[in-house]
């Protein structure tokens, strides 16, 4: 197998990552659509549980020790739609004084051990990105969950894992005014 997921004891994942060169290299290309499939057969049960993997929204390029400024998200909206997006060259362009965190706290792909508490981040964020899915330059402005999981894969990209965001002396304490999203 070409691509494996690294793990947070390996110090790639702890780099920043290099910008992407515009227009993508076939070989670029080729490691976003590998994360796109990857993520879109982790949600498939059977799969995930025949070949021992772990569901996952989004995956970072860092993850699979590609220090490359590249991410992908992907998971159902509603019924009927996705949130699809296989982003290069994110940047966060704005982000509010409001935070949030997930009640149940965050996982990683990465990460195989147990770290409770709260990951503070902002509520909603403003980012500028190619995207890869859509063949263009987009703008998002995402609040809540969308938002949360946006910064959890950015940060991948500069060598921050969640755990790091947890208050160690008051790991379940909200931040003034914080949102928690069950
Ligand atoms: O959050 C996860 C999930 C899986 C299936 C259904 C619903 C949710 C699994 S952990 C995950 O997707 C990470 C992926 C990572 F580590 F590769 F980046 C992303 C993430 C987890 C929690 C909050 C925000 C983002
Ligand atoms: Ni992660």
């Amino acid at each position: 197998m070409k691509y494996k997921i690294i793990k947070d004891n390996n110090p790639k994942l702890r780099k920043k990552s290099e910008p992407v060169e515009l227009p993508l290299t076939k070989e670029d290309e080729e490691t976003l659509d590998f994360m796109l499939f990857y993520l879109k057969k982790s949600q498939d049960e059977k799969y995930a549980e025949k070949h021992h993997i772990r569901a996952g929204v989004g995956l970072a390029a860092p993850q699979l020790g590609i220090s490359k400024r590249m991410f992908v998200i992907y998971y159902p909206k509603n019924e009927n739609e996705y949130v699809i997006y296989q982003l290069v060259n994110p940047k966060i362009v704005g982000q509010s004084v409001k935070l949030a965190a997930l009640a149940n706290g965050e996982g990683c792909l990465s990460v195989d051990t147990n770290h409770e508490g709260l990951a503070h981040r902002h509520y909603s964020i403003q980012l500028k990105a190619y995207d890869h899915f859509s063949k263009q330059n987009i703008i998002i402005n995402a609040s809540g969950y969308d938002a949360i999981v946006l910064q959890h894969e950015y940060d991948h990209l500069d060598g921050i894992l969640f755990y790091d965001r947890i208050d160690k002396q008051n790991p379940t304490q909200p931040k003034k005014d914080e949102v928690i999203i069950p």
